[in-house]
């Protein structure tokens, strides 16, 4: 008997000398020391033995499959320790974080300004009806303004929208009045590309309508956000605009931060960048919402996000924000 034990237990340590996989060495635990092993059917057959043969072989069978079970237990625990010393956590993969978009950046930060005053985000198509984009906003067919902003028109009989202004129209027939709301989106125009002018840019548009509603209030709410935006005192000149959709209508121009406003191919050399086109809603809008302009006046306001991000992080040319190139959008200071 001594002997057969033997013999079973140098097999065992044989087969795991041979044995360098986690694998291998389950396999070999449960042959040798398994529910059918041979080690176990010899301890099964204890019970059939003489009380004589049971004291004589009881232990030493017992005490071999305990070593068994121990000799391959050791075995797992060399593997586990192999594994954690070929572990080198210092390797540099060269993985890069991801960050996001500066218009994503400069969206989220004046729609949370926003948020706070009170206004509801909504969003509207971006292929939009002649309707919404032009007539309801007091652009009829064949008016001259259709030509400050022109667009692609579809075979579908739509068009790519040129202005968040849409929203307008969309937002008055779901809530009426009163009503305060905010609408960033992607926007589109058939425009000669420079430096500040791209065909697909993003603008974020506002629109408060209650009784009482004034300009103060609307120059308050760009005054705060911009302060909000750039966290510092910058140079902002108002000057009369022209929208049909809006009267009195005004432009809000920002001193260009590349050239400090004296001037650079960013800005055309006027000093100044075009941001926010703002206003008193039109009576005839108003109408088209379904809003009675004898009770409700509201003011409206379209910033260029696109832009906004240009200036906050000082990137010199808009062309940069469509191209997907990282390796540009790396060098400007976006955190
Ligand atoms: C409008 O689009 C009006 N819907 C704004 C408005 C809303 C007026 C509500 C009154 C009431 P404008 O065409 O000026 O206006 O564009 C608004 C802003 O969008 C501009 O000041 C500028 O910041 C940005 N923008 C306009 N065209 C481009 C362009 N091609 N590329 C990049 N940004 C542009």
């Amino acid at each position: 008997m001594e002997e057969k034990l033997l013999k079973i237990k140098n097999d065992l340590i044989d087969a795991l000398n041979k044995a360098s996989r986690e694998a291998d060495i389950l396999n070999i635990k449960s042959e040798y020391v398994g529910k059918k092993s041979e080690i176990q059917s010899i301890l099964a057959s204890l019970k059939d033995m003489s009380v004589d043969d049971k004291r004589k072989y009881g232990s030493v069978i017992n005490n071999t499959k305990k070593e068994m079970e121990e000799l391959v237990n050791k075995k797992l625990e060399e593997l586990e320790n192999n594994i954690n010393i070929s572990f080198d956590d210092t390797i540099n993969y060269g993985v890069k974080n991801g960050s996001l978009h500066p218009v994503t950046i400069v969206a989220k930060e004046v729609t949370d300004i926003l948020k706070k005053m009170g206004f509801t985000i909504v969003s509207g198509p971006e292929m939009e009806t002649e309707y919404y984009n032009f007539e309801a906003l007091n652009i009829p067919k064949d008016h001259p303004a259709r030509d400050m902003q022109d667009t692609y028109y579809l075979d579908n009989g739509m068009l790519l929208r040129t202005q968040t202004s849409d929203n307008q129209i969309h937002a008055m027939e779901k809530y009426g009045a009163p009503i305060r709301i905010c609408a960033p989106g992607r926007t589109f125009r058939n425009e000669d590309l420079d430096a500040n002018h791209e065909n697909t840019f993003f603008q974020i548009e506002g629109m408060v309508i209650d009784i009482g509603v004034s300009i103060e209030n609307l120059m308050y709410v760009m005054q705060s956000v911009l302060r909000e935006v750039f966290k510092s005192d910058i140079n902002v000149r108002l000057r009369p605009g022209f929208f049909p959709f809006t009267e009195p209508s005004y432009e809000m121009d920002i001193s260009c931060v590349i050239c400090g406003g004296k001037g650079c191919p960013t800005c055309k050399n006027a000093g100044w960048i075009e941001l926010i086109g703002c206003g008193m809603v039109h009576p005839n809008v108003l109408k088209a919402g379904g809003i009675d302009p004898d009770v409700y006046t509201g003011f409206a306001f379209g910033i260029g996000l696109t832009r906004l991000a240009m200036m906050k992080y000082k990137i010199n040319d808009i062309r940069v924000l469509n191209s997907g190139d990282i390796r540009y959008l790396e060098k400007f200071d976006i955190k």
